[in-house]
């Protein structure tokens, strides 16, 4: 087989689950609960049932049954640069910037994922990455977390030879691939011998559960990665009715005929028991929560003008639940209401330019239209250009500090200090090395290629707005 970067990405994507599903057998759960979630929404969307049972996966775009997000939490500015390199290697870019801190995290954050229409659609693997902000730190926890940090190293010698290697060779050969994967791997696996004493753990802690999930061990491990459904209502019911941990609501835009953006769930973080170093360089034992299990289901992607409609709704959602003490069942219902002021149809959506959309010709445009200039309603009237959304690849933060908060008990009185602070793009994108892609770009070209290309098989001069 050929190894090019989209097989390694998903060569790589598959050994991380396998892996992942004997660290978190949970996760492996979720993965079969989300197959028949599928399965059965399908075949109650066609009046099936029993014998005849459609196969979700004879339906589905190949992509979504493989398609997973991982996150991960680095310390340091070598540690991203590195990962940035590693992360190119299988095809994966940092798209979008995520300033946590208007959540009380320390931290800041990119998605390394494919860019183009062709690489999502072939494997759309993408992780959530995120990095302490020593700035935001007190002093004392800042001199910790660096002595802690710098001891120690997250890649293999190997890993960084092959990814030297791939960088001056352009590609990796089929045996480097392989052993791209399995040194990658180490990466991201669960260690449960800290690299700190129970007491710096606690220092650490105490100032921010994540601080001390970054700090402590020898890898930056996988905290979740994430399967995605075509039912995330239905998954959720299955999780509660499986008695698994889950979460009591569904981050994201209510539950629509034309979904939007992300909406996720999760299954709580787990108690691990972990080791710490004493004094005498023996091992004692106390615990740690940090991995969980995530569910996702993906809508259509927001234009600028979309996402702030999006953006605002949902402010005046949080608004009304915090004034009314709203509890969960209320929350339902405040969400619902006030997103009934976004259209939830395709044909809006598209004529009132709040989500993008991939424009392809119909029979009717096959003989083309010669050299002239015609509106895009023009064409979408006559029938000549139909379309499809583009979906949202990337991540919602305030569902994400939901996941952080839901996961992570109570936070430290620095939290006020670090929720003024501003985003730092500037210093993410420094540490990296290299700047940052802007998500809402990235669809509107997908959008503008796709005219594009009608226009040249139609033969106009123009579509114009
Ligand atoms: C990252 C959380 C962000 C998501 O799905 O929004 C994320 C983390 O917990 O480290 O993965
Ligand atoms: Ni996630």
């Amino acid at each position: 087989m050929e190894w090019g970067q989209d097989t390694l990405r998903a060569g790589f994507c598959h050994a991380l689950s396998e892996m992942y599903k004997t660290e978190v057998p949970l996760y492996g759960d979720l993965v079969d609960l989300v197959w028949k979630a599928d399965a059965e929404a399908i075949n109650a969307s066609r009046k099936l049932g029993g014998a005849g049972m459609i196969d979700p996966d004879e339906v589905l775009p190949s992509r979504n049954r493989v398609e997973r997000h991982g996150a991960i939490r680095l310390g340091t500015a070598q540690e991203l640069a590195t990962i940035r390199r590693m992360f190119a290697v299988m095809g994966m870019y940092p798209v979008g910037y995520y300033d946590l801190s208007v959540a009380g995290f320390p931290m800041h954050a990119t998605a390394f994922r494919p860019k183009t229409r062709e690489a999502l659609a072939r494997h759309p693997f993408r992780v959530f990455t995120t990095v302490l902000r020593m700035d935001l730190l007190t002093e004392r926890t800042r001199d910790l977390a660096q002595r802690a940090l710098k001891q120690r190293n997250i890649f293999t010698n190997r890993l960084v030879a092959l990814i030297n290697h791939a960088e001056v060779q352009g590609h990796l050969t089929s045996d480097e691939c392989k052993e791209f994967i399995t040194e990658g791997l180490e990466t991201f696996r669960w260690h449960s011998k800290a690299t700190v004493t129970m007491e710096e753990y606690k220092i650490l802690k105490a100032e921010h559960p994540l601080i001390a999930d970054i700090v402590s061990f020898p890898s930056c491990h996988i905290n979740h990665l994430t399967p995605r459904t075509i039912d995330i209502d239905l998954v959720q019911k299955m999780m509660q009715d499986h008695g698994m941990p889950a979460k009591e609501r569904i981050e994201g835009p209510p539950r629509r005929a034309f979904p939007i953006l992300l909406r996720q769930t999760s299954f709580k973080a787990l108690e691990e028991t972990v080791y710490f170093r004493d004094s005498n360089n023996t091992y004692v034992k106390g615990s740690h929560t940090a991995r969980f299990g995530e569910v996702e289901q993906r809508g259509y992607a927001l234009t600028r003008k979309g996402r702030k409609l999006y953006d605002d709704i949902l402010a005046r959602v949080s608004k009304e639940a915090v004034e009314t003490g709203a509890t969960s069942d209320k929350y339902e219902e405040i969400l619902k209401r006030h997103f009934e002021e976004f259209p939830d149809d395709k044909f809006q959506l598209q004529e009132q330019n709040l989500a993008y959309f991939c424009y392809q010709t119909t029979q009717k445009g096959k003989d083309g239209l010669g050299s002239k200039t015609v509106s895009l309603s023009q064409l979408l009237a006559d029938r000549v250009l139909e379309y499809e959304p583009i979906t949202y690849e990337d991540f919602l933060p305030l569902s994400a500090g939901g996941i952080f908060n839901s996961n992570l008990g109570n936070t430290s009185q620095s939290k006020r200090l670090i929720m003024e602070a501003d985003g730092d793009l500037d210093g993410f994108q420094q540490m990296m090395g290299t700047p940052m892609i802007d998500e809402i770009s990235l669809y509107e070209q997908m959008q503008k290629d796709s005219l594009e290309s009608c226009r040249a098989k139609l033969g106009l001069t123009a579509i114009v707005e």
